[in-house]
């Protein structure tokens, strides 16, 4: 079976929780059935990081839930986490494997078919490709995509493609039509009046 058993995968920004503390929304998300989560907190010290990570690992270890650190390599093989996810200005996937630990996943974000194909060959085991739609969150990657380079990257690709960017749970029907193995959303659930009702709306579009 593929280590990739999730299909929806909830990235984190305390920024967006319309005012609620991110671990209560997280919870919410948890049980209702969200088992991956990327800690992406860019603004927060190292030492902040840690304590989150903690937290977050120490609030759903009974429950198979996946932490995924974003960016941050070192923290990630310092507590175990499931996993690294990498952006552009991170270090490379073929870097990052020499720190990550035997059995720690590898996500990279990419905004390309060639990129995809690049990321994949450096030893990612999942691609996030966005923006697919346009997101006030990722103005800063242009235009969106849309579902054609979604399809385009997904056909092409032999690791599971995630798309990202404006996925409410309609679009992660599309997404999933267009060959997305799953969907990663930030405001879709952390901004959500009811973060248990949306997370259950998505898992029900990408299942
Ligand atoms: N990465 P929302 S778009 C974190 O294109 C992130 O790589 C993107 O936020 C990319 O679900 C994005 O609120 C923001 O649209 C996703």
């Amino acid at each position: 079976m593929s280590p990739i058993d999730f299909r929806l995968y909830l990235v984190t920004d305390r920024h967006q929780t319309a005012g609620r503390p991110l671990l209560s929304v997280l919870d919410d998300a948890v049980q209702a059935g969200v088992r991956a989560v990327q800690l992406r907190e860019r603004d927060l010290t190292a030492r902040e990081l840690l304590v989150l990570a903690q937290n977050i690992q120490q609030a759903w270890a009974t429950q198979g839930v996946r932490l995924f650190i974003n960016d941050r390599v070192d923290l990630a093989a310092a507590i175990s986490a499931s996993g690294v996810h990498l952006r552009d200005s991170s270090l490379p996937p073929t870097v990052a494997k020499k720190l990550m630990r035997p059995g720690q996943l590898l996500g990279v974000s990419v905004h390309s078919v060639e990129a995809a194909r690049v990321a994949e060959d450096s030893g990612a085991d999942f691609l996030v490709l966005g923006p697919i739609y346009d997101t006030p969150s990722k103005r800063e990657f242009g235009a969106p995509l849309g579902l054609r380079i979604l399809e385009a990257t997904a056909a092409q690709a032999r690791i599971p493609v995630f798309g990202i960017g404006g996925v409410s749970a309609e679009r992660a029907r599309a997404m999933r039509q267009a060959g997305a193995h799953g969907v990663a959303v930030i405001s879709a659930i952390l901004n959500a009046r009811d973060p248990a009702v949306s997370t259950r709306d998505l898992l029900a579009a990408v299942q």
